[in-house]
């Protein structure tokens, strides 16, 4: 049976997933899930993903969230030799700790900033911010102390992807990292290097740029933790 791809058009962790899959050349169904009619809280969802969360992968009846475990799983099984996510043990822990510090710190940061505000009733706070360029400014000494050029190695990994699109939402509401150098002609670089897989991050960016100018309407959506945004109908 061909890989199913849960997904959602304009996150993150589900584009970084279609990059990897696409760079592979591993044939997949992407199935989109309609995060605003709440496809992903239903039951049925849950039998797949207890958090709920999107993406999850499903090959064949195995089904897996988390997308750093879903980048990790399509590498190891269908394209063991690939660089993307390199054998080395230390090659492969720069990957983890990259993936790692998406996960708990830059992701985390920039989209509590760039998306929850965007979709749901929250304030761009000044700790908000403090915590963006906190997240920036560590992301800039890795890239400084590995003096590699992409974000774990001297070549594109699976790291790279999840770190380019946490920072696409930056760019999606007109956040201005240029005095993060070395993030700065990485990002751009990978747009250059990559435009194919560049595509799928922007297409999303567009759609993160719409919603930023007319914010979705969620009312009717009963969401166990995120404050619904009023509007006067
Ligand atoms: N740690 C998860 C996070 C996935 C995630 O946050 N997905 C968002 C969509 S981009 C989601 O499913 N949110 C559920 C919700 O807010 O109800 C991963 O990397 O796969």
């Amino acid at each position: 049976m061909v890989l199913k791809l849960y997904g959602v058009s304009d996150g993150p962790p589900s584009l970084s997933v279609r990059q990897a899959l696409t760079h592979l050349q591993i044939p997949f169904e992407l199935v989109s899930v309609d995060f605003g009619a709440g496809d992903h809280m239903t039951p049925e969802y849950a039998l797949m993903n207890p958090q709920k969360e999107i993406p999850v992968l499903d090959d064949d009846g195995f089904f897996l969230g988390e997308s750093n475990a879903i980048l990790q799983y399509v590498c190891d099984k269908f394209k063991p030799e690939s660089s993307l996510y390199p054998k080395d043990p230390k090659a492969r822990a720069l990957v983890n700790h990259r993936l790692c510090f998406n996960l708990s710190t830059y992701y985390a940061n920039i989209s509590a900033y760039t998306m929850a505000p965007i979709f749901f009733d929250y304030e761009r706070t000044p700790l908000g911010l403090k915590k963006v360029h906190i997240a920036l400014d560590v992301f800039e000494t890795y890239l400084e102390r590995l003096g590699t050029s992409h974000a774990a190695a001297d070549h594109l990994t699976i790291a790279d992807f999840q770190l380019i699109n946490s920072t696409m939402t930056l760019e999606a509401i007109d956040f201005d990292f240029s005095k993060y150098k070395r993030i700065h002609k990485w990002y751009n670089q990978f747009k250059k290097d990559y435009p194919d897989l560049w595509k799928i991050s922007e297409g999303a960016m567009k759609e993160i740029q719409h919603f930023a100018a007319n914010p979705p309407d969620l009312t009717h959506m009963n969401h166990p933790i995120h404050p619904i945004r009023k509007i006067n109908k």
